[in-house]
């Protein structure tokens, strides 16, 4: 109300405004005055005004450059988001330097150019060479960017190669964990084209570490001529850290790893995440929003199915929440207390039963029977989807695991954002969009990173003033579409920690079967 009102004296005052000087016009044209005329000194404090404000602007703008830093992000924690802030900062590097010639210009020139009474304006209609210049130059800068932008972004968006190659250098311990510096050497479809890709990388360390199997295996790759592939195991680990252990404790400087892209689904609606981990065999289950199942008829049995997965319990459990209030209806709709009822309500429950039925004959003929096709196929179906692990709340990632991101939206469009992965990516209701990224910083890490410390230091001070709790550094995930009017709601941490730490997490974790089981469903 108190914004109203404001709004409506605002544009009151605004006319207010206009109707005097209309009557202040009005009577200076009674009175036979002429237009006021404008001295030189004025003219010349005007034109040495725009130098000075051309300088205090610029003052200004740096000020503002030196205060607020450039981006203000922070460390970049993912491979990709050095590629997207190199980019970021070579668009700043063209679009700063115009910026301040250009602007240098125009109040130069409005300075030099004032009217002067001896002075004659030289006219001229048009200049090809001009014309030329302005049009190609710009068009060559806006190329450069496009086309660099857009081969980051293809690689981003590249789901192909399941298969993805680091590089290691630098291995230090600290409390007892390898840390290293790695970086992204090349993406494989299979083990066999990593093979040979890694048996080729030139300069790289022959030396491989590869997850088999919740066991860490170093290996060595080798072309025997054009075609045969020579692997051959040196050593096996239990877990990832021992395997680096023993490399530091050899003084082996560098070595080459390949891993698995992970994924992972992040569900987005109204104003929550939910996300899926694909779980121990790395392919995520199949889901159809025809199964959704909020237990809307208010039956006893608890369990839910909000993403839509498929398995046979899913099926036949949303069968039988179906068929129960079809009876339910139809028991109703026979009865002797379906007499005291209006029409309409009689109708309402016709049509509801009838829409029951044509689903149930939907989802047979779309999902069931596709399920019931051959035992074989339903167990694969059900073995997807079994040891996938569904979590709302914060999410966790292994610093440098590769993922890969399946994004879905069940009601409007949102949009998944990791600000400090310099990653984000539209959910659309009705598909599934995709991008990657790898985490190269633990949560641990960037909190003791100098800038960061510095930033939160900054944050934690203002917030104290008002009296507002302290935060604590983390990573995000947010919505960057404003989506509703809890928008703002919508985000959660995301949690990257080393291998141990995650597997001692997820342990306490349960499968979707295990869920299935809870509910006495399996
Ligand atoms: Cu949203």
């Amino acid at each position: 109300m108190g914004k109203v009102l404001l709004i409506v004296v605002l544009v009151l005052l605004v006319l207010a405004v206009a109707q005097m000087m209309r009557v202040y016009e009005l009577s200076s044209k009674v009175r036979g005055r002429k237009e006021p005329t404008i001295t030189r000194r004025e003219n010349n404090m005007n034109a040495v005004l725009m130098l000075v404000f051309c300088i205090a602007f610029f003052g200004f703008v740096i000020w503002q450059m030196v205060a607020y830093g450039m981006g203000g992000k922070g460390p970049s924690v993912s491979i990709h988001g050095e590629a997207t802030d190199w980019l970021i900062g070579l668009n700043f590097g063209i679009i700063i330097p115009v910026f301040f010639l250009c602007n240098a210009l125009l109040f130069y020139f409005a300075f030099k150019f004032a009217y002067k009474k001896d002075r004659d304006v030289y006219y001229f209609t048009h200049n090809n060479k001009l014309e030329m210049m302005w049009t190609v130059a710009p068009a060559i800068v806006l190329a450069i960017i496009i086309v660099l932008g857009l081969r980051t972004w293809n690689d981003i968006t590249d789901m192909s190669g399941d298969y993805v190659v680091h590089e290691h250098t630098g291995l230090v311990v600290n409390d007892g964990q390898v840390e290293s510096n790695f970086e992204f050497k090349a993406a494989y479809q299979t083990v066999e084209e990593a093979g040979v890709g890694l048996s080729n990388l030139s300069g790289s360390s022959k030396l491989v570490l590869v997850e088999k199997g919740g066991e860490w295996v170093l290996q060595t790759y080798e072309m025997d001529g054009e075609s045969a592939l020579i692997i051959t195991e040196q050593k096996k680990f239990n877990s990832r850290n021992s395997a680096l252990l023993s490399l530091v404790d050899e003084e082996v400087s560098m070595f080459t790893e390949l891993k698995e892209q992970k994924h992972i689904e992040i569900y987005s609606k109204q104003f929550d995440w939910t996300t899926r981990y694909a779980g121990k065999d790395n392919a995520l289950g199949d889901a159809n929003f025809k199964l959704i199942d909020y237990n809307s008829w208010g039956d006893t049995n608890t369990f839910l199915n909000p993403l839509g997965l498929i398995s046979s319990e899913t099926i036949e459990l949303h069968f039988n929440r179906i068929d129960a209030r079809v009876s339910y209806l139809n028991e109703f709709l026979g009865s002797a207390e379906a007499v005291f009822e209006t029409d309409e309500k009689l109708a309402e429950m016709t049509e509801e039963m009838e829409r029951l039925k044509r689903k149930k004959m939907r989802v047979q003929s779309t999902i069931a029977n596709d399920m019931g096709l051959n035992a074989m196929n339903q167990s694969e179906v059900n073995s997807r989807v079994y040891d996938d692990v569904i979590l709302k709340g914060d999410i966790h990632l292994v610093v440098g695991q590769p993922y890969q991101f399946q994004f879905k939206s069940q009601d409007v469009i949102h949009s998944a954002y990791f600000p400090h992965f310099r990653a984000q990516m539209n959910c659309v209701p009705g598909m599934a969009t995709q991008i990657k990224f790898t985490p190269t910083m633990t949560t641990k890490e960037f909190r003791e990173h100098p800038d960061v410390i510095a930033k939160y230091e900054a944050i934690n001070k203002a917030r104290e003033k008002v009296g507002k709790p302290l935060v604590e550094a983390s990573f995000l995930l947010l919505c960057n579409k404003i989506c509703g009017l809890s928008h703002s709601n919508m985000w959660v941490n995301v949690i990257v920690e080393t291998q141990e730490e995650y597997e001692a997490w997820m342990a306490d974790q349960k499968t979707f079967e295990q869920q299935l089981q809870a509910s006495n469903l399996k």
